[in-house]
């Protein structure tokens, strides 16, 4: 419901930059006559403009056909793994994995909002994203490497925050 409200407000908002551009652009050439080079100016500044759309278009008509980007670059079917957070511990459906294995974690939170940080067995993060009650985020992760990982809570959720730990095993 939120991410909805955030993406129809983002949509207005950006429907009203496109209006005010359209209408600077309808103005623009108003001033044109009284000089032969502002009007070759205006002329390149126009080409220009259309060229730069142009491969704004045409870059995001093939790259946002892929994200997000590790889900393209991932092979086969994910496996379906859902997470719960709560205070102050995650559910989760599966815990022990294999290498080469692609999943796709289903998140969401019993109570608060809290994070959901996967971390390698180096503590570097690998995949990230927010457990929000009555939301489910899925985020997709291919795990390239065998030992022991973790899911830490990313977002200060109350006393016992620094407590949300929950070990993953992924197996050659
Ligand atoms: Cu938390």
């Amino acid at each position: 419901m939120y991410q909805q409200a955030a993406w129809d407000i983002t949509l207005l908002l950006s429907l009203f930059i496109i209006f005010v551009f359209l209408f600077v652009f309808a103005r623009s050439d108003k001033k044109v006559d009284y000089t032969g080079i502002q009007k070759k100016g205006y002329f390149i500044r126009n080409i220009w403009f259309i060229l730069v759309c142009l491969s704004l278009l045409t870059t995001s008509l093939f790259t946002l056909k892929q994200l997000p980007y590790h889900r393209a670059a991932a092979k086969g079917t994910p496996v379906d793994v859902d997470v719960t957070a709560m205070q102050f511990g995650f559910e989760i459906s599966k815990d022990t994995f294999k290498v080469g294995d692609y999943i796709a974690f289903h998140v969401t939170s019993k109570d608060v909002n809290h994070g959901f940080g996967l971390y390698d067995d180096k503590m570097n993060i690998v995949a990230q994203t927010q457990a929000m009650p009555q939301y489910t985020n899925t985020v997709y992760y291919q795990f390239t490497k065998p030992g022991t990982y973790s899911i830490l809570c990313l977002e200060y959720c109350g006393a016992a925050h620094h407590i949300m730990k929950r070990e993953i095993i992924v197996n050659e």
